[in-house]
């Protein structure tokens, strides 16, 4: 039978990306829509999980005739391995950016960068005294290089705990001890799960799984964390500030370079190179009106949160940014960066700009970044982006107009401040049911789902429900869009939430940052449960990603369980092929860590089901 292509209006919600998805056909770009076609139907036995490559007696497939590989491994054994080395993929995403943040802050601290410096010097006392440093006396250098160093250790063969372990309530730290998953030294987890998983270690589901959880909270309460604290340190806590989102914050009239990627180390050079007076005449000697940057992806989140940067757009939005015909430069780092973007940059006079050594694209040029040369190298991309401008065919270019407005910037210290310094009135709002609970809806775009129907649908039902959403990474493009960032989007929520975002000032949807922002999520909860004196698996919270696709984001998922958060998702990882692992997830971890899974691919069944979970954790609480 052939296969049914999907209209525009079955691709996206958005009007800018459906006006790039017809420009993209008529000059003969491909998207991921279009390599989804090709791909489609998928093999069965990957998206079940049932494919084993980990030795060369294989690779083996279960099938009824055929349900045991070479070495005798069965469907669960397989199931539980493959997804345990997804998730350790994920872990070590966010965790390697984590590193390289810890390796900034070294540097600095040791004097050896000039290119950055400290901007949150009271975050970092704050932070060093939290973990057990002793700061009087000190010297903002000398704090910094014991921080660094400690979390250095957070990484290694740490036999005890890793440190931000002390902001976890101790009912659960107790309960992850019973179940043999403290995470300790990140690096170990990642690594001991790649040796579980060869052949011939563990054979137990159940176990693996447990491994998976231990290894995924070494990224959400280490990696992610650390990634987190460190930029605040180094680039400023999140205020809350006004920014904008969509293709519409492309300009004709400016050098447009967009930044892509995650960590904010590269993004945040590229900005002051942008804002540096030398280039901006450079620009208008070339014709410009001057230089724009806008963000994309996580990268830009981060950009956006700290300074106000506005974003371009999310996953699915990336190559259609280059399909505008106005974009000279993309800068990368590493992370969900598409290679297609260099073959769409070639169909333009787009240029594509690699930074880091370990997230190389054939065919980009590569301007390595290091804590020595940033403000050079940055400065040097800049001038290529303005010498691309006069490059450019205007007879090509078309961008979709009117970005939306939105409000970012909800770090911790942010809400904290806007509620008075304490975690009480918001407590108070969620105990007299004006606030019923809260979701984080966090992740991605997969060409799967028609772009951010889900996002922007759940988020919608949500807030109806009295649920605060918190948002972060490819979702904040998603409701930006949609306006549920603005203040005045407490209309659009149940009578109890519009009150306090009323008296607030505050959006609906609040945006939290990037994906491994996550963890000001998970600092949250775990301030809420231990001003309660609770579990966080008691609390009335619920986390979300309708539209997964990265290894990340099922890592995201696997810590939110493991601390105690039910998580629904708009699709299973490829684990249905085993039924001890699919049942594992959606109901028996319940018992074990006090929350599971959810599946559900409608945006308003998922609205129900967290619903239903709210009220229910809401009765425990006697509320
Ligand atoms: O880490 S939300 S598509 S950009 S994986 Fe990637 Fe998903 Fe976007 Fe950021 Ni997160
Ligand atoms: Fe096959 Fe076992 Fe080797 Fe996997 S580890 S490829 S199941 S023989």
């Amino acid at each position: 039978m052939p296969k049914k292509k999907k209209s525009i209006e079955e691709k996206t919600l958005w009007p800018d990306a459906a006006r790039m998805l017809d420009k993209a056909e008529k000059d003969g770009v491909e998207t991921a829509w279009d390599r989804l076609e090709q791909q489609t139907p998928h093999c069965k036995f990957c998206q079940t999980g049932l494919t084993c490559r980990n030795c060369t007696m294989g690779p083996c497939q279960i099938r009824k005739n055929a349900p045991l590989g070479v070495c005798g491994a069965d469907a669960d054994v397989i199931v539980a391995r493959n997804f345990g080395r997804f998730v350790a993929g994920g872990s070590a995403g966010h965790s390697d950016h984590g590193r390289d943040c810890i390796e900034a802050l070294h540097s600095v601290a040791l004097g050896k960068s000039t290119d950055y410096s400290i901007k949150d010097e009271a975050k970092l006392l704050r932070i060093a005294r939290e973990l057990g440093i002793a700061v009087e006396g000190k010297g903002v250098s000398e704090v910094a290089l014991e921080l660094s160093d400690l979390f250095f250790a957070d990484f290694g063969s740490r036999q005890h705990e890793v440190s931000f372990l002390v902001r976890v309530p101790e009912k659960r730290k107790k309960l992850w001890n019973e179940l043999g998953i403290t995470p300790r030294g990140v690096d170990r987890e990642i690594a001991e799960m790649m040796h579980r998983t060869h052949m011939g270690c563990d054979n137990d589901a159940p176990n693996l799984m447990l491994h998976s959880a231990r290894t995924c909270l070494a990224d959400g309460w280490a990696g992610s964390m650390i990634a987190t604290e460190i930029s605040d340190i180094l680039f400023g806590t999140p205020k809350p500030g006004k920014s904008k989102v969509n293709l519409g914050v492309i300009q004709e009239d400016m050098v447009n370079i967009l930044v892509h990627g995650h960590n904010p180390i590269v993004s945040e050079k590229v900005l002051e190179a942008v804002n540096d007076p030398e280039m901006i005449s450079l620009a208008r000697e070339k014709g410009a009106k001057g230089i724009n940057l806008a963000g994309l992806c996580c990268t830009g989140n981060e950009l956006m949160m700290r300074q106000g940067i506005p974003l371009a757009g999310n996953h699915l939005m990336t190559e259609l940014a280059i399909v505008t015909g106005a974009v000279e430069l993309i800068v990368v780092d590493y992370q969900c960066i598409m290679p297609s973007l260099v073959t769409a940059g070639n169909c333009y006079h787009t240029k594509m700009v690699t930074t880091a050594d370990k997230a190389r694209f054939t065919g980009a040029e590569h301007v390595p970044f290091d804590m020595h040369n940033a403000s050079h190298q940055a400065r040097k991309l800049v001038q290529t982006a303005v010498e691309g401008f006069s490059r450019r065919d205007s007879s090509r270019v078309e961008i979709p107009q009117g970005p939306m407005e939105m409000i970012t910037g909800f770090s911790n210290e942010a809400i904290l401040e806007a509620l008075g310094g304490t975690p009480g009135p918001l407590i108070e709002a969620i105990k007299a049911g004006k606030i019923r609970g809260a979701a984080a809806i966090v992740g991605c775009n997969n060409p799967k789902y028609r772009q951010d129907y889900g996002n922007v649908n759940l988020a919608k039902e949500l807030i109806k429900r009295d649920i605060l959403v918190l948002v972060t990474g490819c979702v904040t493009s998603a409701v930006g869009k949609a306006g549920l960032l603005m203040p005045e989007a407490a209309d659009e929520a149940g009578a109890g939430l519009h009150e306090i975002c009323k008296a607030l000032g505050v959006p609906p949807v609040l945006h939290m940052g990037s994906c491994v922002d996550n963890a000001r999520i998970l600092q949250l909860a775990g301030i809420l449960a231990n001003e309660l004196g609770v579990d966080i698996s008691d609390l009335p919270l619920a986390g979300s990603s309708p539209e997964w696709y990265s290894e990340k984001a099922a890592a995201i998922g696997t810590y939110c369980v493991a601390s105690g958060i039910f998580t629904h998702l708009g699709h299973p990882p490829n684990i249905t092929g085993s039924e001890t692992v699919t049942n594992l997830a959606l109901s028996g971890l319940e018992s074990l860590v006090g929350a599971s899974f959810g599946i559900e691919p409608d945006p308003f069944k998922a609205a129900e089901m967290i619903d239903e979970r709210i009220t229910s954790k809401r009765k425990g609480l006697g509320l």
